[in-house]
């Protein structure tokens, strides 16, 4: 049990913090700096500024961006090309700082891929998104693919693939939202798209009320198309082939497009692509 406690002078001065336009990461390191505790700096960090109703939650600083959010990170040694995590080798491919992306190699086998895919067969449907306004869902015409969700958990796979990001990104497995399977045919694309959920939408404080914000995604490619389907960041300039195993992470550690993290799934040109995308969020997703 810790002795430390969240006081409301603490509250204040990270508010005003955040006013002056500080990020997460430097006001954390300062909190840590003045003797606080890491595990009660970063609650009364996301208590302040990202709880749900909280009153940094509408505030927009000086350069008009939201406030930004501690985001997951992969960890690897310096310099390594492969990462252990639970008895499972993965590749680190590429990596990009602004926007951060890194392409992993191998992250899921190819008996998981397969076994995700037949899981989720029976159960597509045409694509929806979560719709701002309403926080509903609804069919998009911007995206032609077919998919549907996992809950949490649902079976070992989930389970073990959930653990296996959780490990890797040292993100709480309660914090992510169940693995979503998307199946593209030839012609069918993902258009240009933020993964947050734009603060100005009506709908959005009733999605945040579950979680808070996304604030990193994880594409897994559960099948190589044999010609199109990249995934494609316009900002960045940067397009990643789907090859099965593979998988692109990307954060964003606030809710706007100076994240440079606009990005979309190119149309399939030749073959079918299959996706596993996982949402890690800043709080616990139950
Ligand atoms: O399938 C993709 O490449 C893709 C592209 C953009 C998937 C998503 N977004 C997503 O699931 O959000
Ligand atoms: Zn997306």
């Amino acid at each position: 049990m810790n002795a430390q406690h969240v006081t409301p002078d603490l509250r204040r001065w990270i508010l005003t913090q955040v006013s002056a336009g500080h990020g997460a990461d430097l006001i954390l390191q300062a909190m840590r700096t003045s003797g606080w505790d890491d595990a009660v700096a970063l609650s009364a960090y996301q208590a302040t500024v990202n709880g749900a109703g909280s009153q940094a939650a509408a505030l927009t600083v000086g350069t008009g961006q939201p406030p930004t959010s501690v985001v997951p990170e992969p960890k690897w040694a310096p310099g390594a090309h492969e990462v252990e995590i639970a008895a499972h080798r993965l590749q680190v491919l590429t990596s990009l700082h602004g926007p951060r992306v890194v392409v992993f190699g191998g992250l899921l086998s190819h008996a998981e891929c397969d076994e995700l895919v037949s899981l989720a067969q029976a159960r597509l449907a045409r694509s929806e998104t979560v719709q701002v306004a309403t926080g509903a869902s609804e069919v998009n015409t911007s995206r032609t693919s077919e998919g549907m969700f996992f809950g949490r958990g649902e079976n070992a796979l989930c389970a073990r693939i959930e653990a296996r990001i959780a490990a890797l990104f040292n993100w709480p497995v309660e914090n992510g939202e169940g693995l979503q399977i998307l199946r593209y045919r030839p012609g069918a694309q993902y258009k240009p798209h933020y993964d947050y959920f734009d603060p100005a939408q009506p709908g959005t404080p009733a999605i945040l009320k579950r979680g808070g914000q996304r604030v990193a995604s994880l594409v897994m490619y559960l099948s190589s198309p044999q010609r199109g389907g990249a995934t494609v960041f316009p900002d960045a300039k940067l397009e990643i082939n789907p090859v099965k195993g593979n998988a692109v992470f990307f954060s964003y550690d606030c809710a706007h497009p100076s994240t440079r993290t606009l990005h979309g799934g190119a149309p399939v040109l030749e073959g079918e692509k299959w996706v596993a995308t996982k949402w890690l969020r800043e709080g616990r997703f139950e």
